[in-house]
């Protein structure tokens, strides 16, 4: 089946977003592209450092050709457009993939209040898998996303913080709304909307998702390392332009410059003593 457009053509969907904190976009890959994206996550898998989980792989459009064409998709920068403006920089990704059984969860969170960024931003969440509760999808509180909730440390270094439970809503699992989304469907979320997620607990189904994070070209930009998912050397974040224009000249890294040396990364280089 091919990727046709997606909801954001719906004259509501924007309202949808502002008053609940979520919107589901439709379909954004064609089944060729699913099983193209599959099988550079099996290549990617087998090369991972042992010292890292398949739920852990950061910003890899840094190093993965693969991963940044997912995050300049038009139908998917089309939708981020029309929740943060034309100029889009990408500024992070995370693969955060469970495998059957030994998937782990995790707790309810809001994102917004991790990062040392601000200004407009959005998350977009990009499945290559049908996902439900049993492998592990992402539940949301809808409408919560207008205020910051108390915090605890979780003791975990994976997710080390969680919305303390006592100041979620008693009924939030009647509250809470499942991501069931088909294979190379994708979702937007707001920054501050409190989402978690179970472990996977299927037998043969894997969760392999890709989370998408933009922000405008004007919000403050602050320094990060992530692992290298081959190394686990720390490389620097890129903050992308991926459209529009560096208005502001913050020195945003030009998608084509990008391309141009993750391509020349990749040329084996002739022998400069060769007779
Ligand atoms: O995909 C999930 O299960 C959760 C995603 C998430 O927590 C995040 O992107 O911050």
């Amino acid at each position: 089946m091919r990727a046709t457009r997606a909801n954001p053509l719906h004259s509501d969907w924007r309202s949808q977003f502002d008053r609940f904190g979520y919107v589901f976009l439709g379909r954004m890959l064609s089944d060729e592209q699913v099983e193209e994206a599959r099988t550079h996550l099996t290549r990617m898998f087998m090369q991972l450092h042992p010292a890292l989980r398949p739920d852990e792989i950061y910003s890899a459009h840094q190093q993965e050709p693969w991963l940044l064409d997912m995050a300049t998709n038009t139908n998917l920068l089309d939708a981020v457009e029309r929740v943060i403006g034309t100029n889009i920089v990408l500024w992070s990704t995370h693969l955060i993939c469970k495998p059957p059984h030994t998937g782990r969860a995790i707790p309810w969170h809001q994102d917004g209040t991790y990062w040392n960024l601000t200004g407009p931003m959005v998350s977009v969440w990009l499945t290559f898998d049908d996902v439900d509760d049993e492998n592990g999808t992402m539940y949301v509180l809808p409408g919560h996303h207008k205020r910051v909730f108390g915090r605890r440390a979780t003791g975990d270094e994976f997710f080390d913080e969680e919305i303390k439970p006592d100041s979620l809503p008693e009924d939030i699992d009647d509250r809470a709304i499942a991501y069931r989304l088909r294979a190379g469907e994708a979702a937007m979320h707001h920054v501050l909307i409190p989402h978690r997620s179970p472990p996977n607990r299927s037998n043969d189904r894997w969760r392999r998702v890709l989370v998408l994070r933009y922000m405008t070209s004007d919000g403050e930009m602050g320094p990060k390392q992530y692992p290298d998912y081959r190394t686990n050397e720390p490389f620097d974040r890129q903050y992308i332009l991926v459209r529009g224009t560096d208005d502001h000249s913050r020195g945003l890294v030009s998608l084509t410059d990008l391309r141009q040396s993750m391509r020349a990364a990749r040329t084996p280089h002739t022998r400069a003593s060769l007779p």
